[in-house]
């Protein structure tokens, strides 16, 4: 299999951390998507992602497949162990939950081709980006806490083993420590971070910083 990346991307550091969970080994095509390297708006790279986003896989079958959680759940049923849900249906569905928060409704306000169009917007600087980060990461982050404040503390995010909700968390976790968040202000999310910290496959698969 290929998988298309660039290793700033937490999307894609969702599928290399359950490529690590599960011992696929891939070959890597870097897109770089920043700066004057950037190919992901490239004719050929829109042939493979139409969006012109990474992670993108290309399967053994010639299957393209885009959306770091299509990509994680396709790995999932075809190298099931270890499961990356829960067993107990209430802690699958809050496990997809969590995963949700973070990839539906924080990660998409945060990567290049917004703060680039918010840049771009007159009367906007660096500052006014950064300030957008920080408050969208801060707002989805506290509705995770909420979240997992409603269960049982555990070494994980849901359940007995790291899942779903980890795998998506981790990086954005990693993303907000960038940006200058401090933990403290969510006392479970901080509970599992060293948990996730001690992990090889979570800690060698933390997106890269941008330089
Ligand atoms: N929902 C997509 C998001 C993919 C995405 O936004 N990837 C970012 C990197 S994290 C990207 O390729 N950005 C290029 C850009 O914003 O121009 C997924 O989970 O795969």
């Amino acid at each position: 299999m290929k998988l298309f990346e660039d290793r700033i991307s937490s999307a894609v550091a969702h599928v290399r951390i359950v490529l690590a969970m599960k011992g696929i080994e891939v070959e890597s095509v870097p897109i770089a998507i920043l700066g004057e390297e950037a190919r992901n708006r490239s004719a050929d790279y829109l042939a493979i992602n139409p969006q012109g986003l990474v992670p993108a896989l290309l399967t053994d079958d010639g299957a393209l497949i885009t959306q770091s959680l299509a990509i994680i759940e396709y790995l999932d049923e075809r190298f099931p162990e270890p499961a990356l849900l829960p067993a107990d249906p209430a802690e699958r569905a809050l496990a997809r939950s969590i995963a949700l928060v973070v990839a539906s409704d924080i990660h998409p306000l945060l990567p290049p081709r917004v703060a680039q169009r918010l840049g771009a917007i007159p009367g906007t600087d660096p500052t006014t980006v950064a300030a957008w980060n920080r408050h969208w990461i801060e707002e989805g982050l506290s509705a995770v806490e909420a979240l997992l404040s409603r269960q049982q503390p555990g070494p994980f995010a849901v359940g007995s083993a790291p899942s779903i909700a980890d795998i998506v968390l981790f990086p954005q976790l990693v993303g907000a420590e960038r940006v200058g968040l401090s933990f403290n202000q969510w006392p479970r999310i901080a509970a599992v971070v060293p948990t996730l910290r001690s992990i090889p496959a979570f800690a060698a698969n933390a997106p890269l910083p941008r330089s």
